[in-house]
């Protein structure tokens, strides 16, 4: 009986076999008894012998292959050897390890073909654990039979070899397989590989930005821009000026404590994920600033649920810092040292400044009464300058004196002609959001600005608010060249979340965000028609991590070469 079910068993996995015919994969016809030479039993199997650079993604710069001969590998049992120059490296490591065990798949089942134990060998080399835009984040990945040696400059370098790693680990029915031999070395374009998720119109659960760290992670994505606040809500718990969440939270559950926050910078660094957390202002703010009277600080906000909202602000409710009280610096100051508090080793900070709406603060006696006469539109970015300096300079106050880069959107502050008498090109990295039509990008860096850029065209992934009803395809998002300037720091993906919350936003985010992490990561000269079936097959690794990824094609078009 049990060889009859194995013969049957044969029968059926033949039939759904993939062929490598030197270019793709093709899904064979035959009814075959058993696999022929150069037919997998699994898609995922063919592609990893058969498709570009063994379907990874993003591609790495240099990928050969020395045997593609198939190895099946024991899972449950890896050895793992770390050698690094500190106990605190190591200690990183061995919690990457976790993370790479966790996610490499259940434990091999019942696989019927002869297992090899692996040997996994991590080196870092140098002893920086931070995470920023310095960070040496090159690998290389030798797999030679059961011994794989992954190096890298950094511990970060590593990670991003463990993860190349799990992508050439292939689930087949009870076995994991891989190839024979191969050699990796690998190492980003762009130092700013983000995401933005706002967790200020809509509350997104901490699980769920987990969910999009891991996402990140599988992409190599290494910023999450995590916009906090907004004119709707302010979520986050600051210790030092509770009012802020007891006020703005959408509800007592609906926040992020610092203990919340502290698990999260955790949790994301583990994945090779920096937080940098946004605190937008001064406009964009509202919920959160309404106590000022009542605690004897003053109007702390001006302009706050004004209507016609279209006179006051860009989006409703409305509502902006009031320069014109001084006691708005020591509250930002409060919340700045909580934020540095629990980030530690702040490198960069986002502080907004977009979208500000003069003919608010020119509604507003008690500014009209600080700037006195002159209401012209420069005295009004005066005003908006004075802010952000006085803003930093608090923020310097409580982050040990040590000059992190101040991030701001540009706006018409950033304009050149404006931007060089407002904004130092020393402290000020300026993240652009302008179509790719605009050339402001260029005239930034001319300037001797540090840019990151969002393309509103192409890279704002919660399109629909506005009223158009056109999708930004992956296509779209990976075939959005950015500019190559040396001040160039890279790229991010915006989810603004008018429109999201954990019921939708993985599925708008994913796998777009993985097209961006490609351009950013390899920024190929090709284009997504090139990319397209590796990024088939990283939809797919989205999906079996549990990942709620949008679909992006008939399941015809990933089985098929053409
Ligand atoms: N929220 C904040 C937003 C946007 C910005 N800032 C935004 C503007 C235009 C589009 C999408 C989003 N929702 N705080 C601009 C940086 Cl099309």
């Amino acid at each position: 009986v049990i060889l009859v079910l194995c013969v049957l068993a044969g029968f059926v996995s033949a039939r759904w076999a993939w062929k490598c015919d030197g270019g793709g994969c093709e899904r064979t016809s035959s009814l075959g008894d058993g696999l022929t030479v150069d037919e997998y039993p699994s898609l995922e199997l063919c592609r990893l012998v058969c498709g570009s650079s063994g379907g990874v993604w993003p591609i790495p710069s240099v990928y050969s292959v020395l045997n593609k001969e198939l190895l099946y590998l024991d899972v449950a049992n890896i050895t793992f050897n770390i050698k690094t120059n500190d106990d605190a490296s190591k200690a990183f490591l061995t919690d990457v390890l976790s993370y790479f065990k966790d996610s490499v798949g259940p434990a091999s089942l019942n696989c019927s073909e002869t297992v090899t134990s692996l040997s996994i060998n991590v080196e870092a080399r140098s002893e920086s654990l931070n995470l920023n835009w310095d960070t040496n984040e090159t690998y290389t990945l030798n797999g030679q039979g059961s011994s794989i040696t992954i190096v890298g400059e950094t511990v970060f370098g590593v990670r991003h070899g463990l993860e190349t790693l799990l992508q050439l680990i292939v689930k087949d029915g009870a076995c994991f397989a891989s190839i024979s031999s191969y050699v990796i070395s690998d190492k980003p374009f762009y130092k700013h590989r983000g995401l933005l998720l706002d967790t200020a119109r809509n509350y997104l659960s901490v699980d769920m930005i987990k969910r999009n760290i891991v996402g990140m992670a599988m992409s190599k994505l290494n910023v999450l821009h995590w916009h906090m606040s907004d004119s709707q809500s302010f979520p986050f718990v600051s210790s030092r000026v509770l009012n802020m969440s007891r006020y703005g939270a959408y509800g007592d559950e609906k926040v992020y404590s610092p203990e919340q926050v502290l698990d999260l910078i955790r949790f994301a660094k583990i994945r090779g994920v920096r937080i940098i957390p946004e605190i937008d202002g001064p406009a964009h703010v509202g919920n959160g600033w309404q106590w000022g009277p009542e605690a004897g600080l003053g109007n702390l906000v001006v302009c706050q649920n004004k209507q016609p909202w279209r006179s006051y602000c860009i989006q409703p409710p409305c509502g902006q810092l009031n320069p014109a009280n001084q006691n708005i610096y020591e509250v930002l100051k409060n919340i700045y040292n909580d934020i540095v508090d629990l980030w530690k080793n702040l490198e960069a900070f986002h502080m907004g400044g977009d979208e500000v709406y003069i003919p608010c603060w020119n509604s507003s006696s008690e500014i009209l009464k600080y700037i006195g006469n002159n209401r012209t539109e420069e005295r009004f970015l005066d005003l908006w300058a004075e802010f952000q300096a006085k803003a930093l300079e608090v923020f310097d106050s409580v982050n040990g004196g040590s000059s992190a880069s101040a991030i701001v959107w540009t706006s018409s502050l950033t304009a050149p002609g404006v931007v060089e008498n407002s904004l130092p090109n020393d402290r000020y990295v300026i993240q652009t959001w302008v179509p790719n039509s605009d050339n402001l990008p260029e005239e930034l860096l001319a300037l001797g600005y540090r840019v990151i850029i969002s393309t509103k065209d192409s890279w704002y992934l919660d399109h629909g608010f506005w009223g158009s009803t056109s999708y930004y395809t992956w296509r779209k998002v990976y075939d959005n060249k950015i500019l190559t300037d040396d001040g160039v720091l890279g790229g991010e993906v915006c989810m603004w979340g008018e429109l999201v919350d954990d019921n939708n936003v993985e599925s708008r985010v994913w796998p777009r965000a993985a097209a961006a992490a490609e351009r950013l990561w390899s920024n190929p000269s090709t284009t997504s028609v090139s990319a397209e079936k590796r990024f088939f097959v990283q939809n797919r690794r989205l999906a079996d991590r549990g990942i709620r990824t949008s679909v992006v094609t008939p399941e015809y078009c990933v089985q098929n070469e053409n």
